[in-house]
């Protein structure tokens, strides 16, 4: 049987193996749920860059440009990390470059693994369905918060780790950890991560209903991949 193993955190991706594993990577509060109904939503693809930099510098190459750091759109990007402003019509068929304070660094440190895959709650269902098929060793990846662990990422790789319980085994403590977090919590998610870190962080900013919307369950049938370092669905 594949495995499952849960990494918590970036800074402890070192520690694992990642040729010939899927990495599923996640970043729930918000960038993972972003591209996802980006490209539900019809973008073209989507570039994740570490700096903002580079994002600018997409700009001159016909990307849309998007920027956030602790929450907040950067000046001078078109973006910000809503996953309501990735649904504007007018970016159908456009190309985005993005950074974000820990989403986009995620995805760029599992690039050398055999696939990588974008999940969120919203395509909770296609990315286990795809897991599923696949049978591969699995390493879910959760952004975390500048270093540590949060909440919204372990719940949902809790989520997938309790949805394939009859066909992958338990490959860490982290899984283990994660899959009793969301069964705890399953049922109220929202009341749960009022506590959090990052839930605060984003009700400062007056944007709860992000954090309501990231948390609807399998409302997009869309799988964003990496490819040749671009999101594509
Ligand atoms: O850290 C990130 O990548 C972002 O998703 C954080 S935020 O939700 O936009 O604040």
């Amino acid at each position: 049987m594949p495995k499952i193993d849960v990494c918590l955190t970036p800074e402890l991706l070192p520690l694992f193996q990642l040729d010939g594993k899927i990495v599923v990577v996640i970043d729930i509060l918000r960038a993972t749920s972003c591209m996802v109904t980006g490209l539900a939503h019809g973008i073209s693809e989507i570039l994740p860059v570490a700096t903002l930099e580079e994002s600018a510098s997409y700009g001159q190459k016909g990307y849309i440009t998007a920027a956030e750091r602790n929450g907040l759109k950067m000046e001078g990007f078109d973006l910000d990390n809503s996953p309501f402003s990735y649904m504007d019509p007018v970016l159908q068929g456009k190309k985005i470059c993005v950074t974000t304070t820990n989403g986009t660094k995620a995805i760029i440190l599992s690039a050398k693994a055999r696939k990588v895959v974008i999940g969120s709650f919203l395509n909770l269902k296609s990315v286990c369905d795809y897991l599923y098929i696949r049978g591969l060793d699995v390493i879910l990846l959760c952004a975390g918060w500048k270093g540590q662990v949060n909440s919204e990422d372990t719940l949902f790789a809790g989520a997938i780790t309790a949805y394939l319980k009859d066909s992958f085994q338990i490959g860490n403590d982290s899984a283990l950890i994660s899959r009793d977090l969301y069964e705890l919590h399953k049922g109220r998610m929202f009341e749960y991560l009022k506590d959090t870190s990052h839930f605060q962080r984003l009700n400062r900013l007056n944007i709860q209903k992000d954090i309501e919307f990231c948390l609807q369950n399998s409302i997009y049938d869309c799988l964003p991949r990496l490819e040749n370092n671009v999101i594509i669905s």
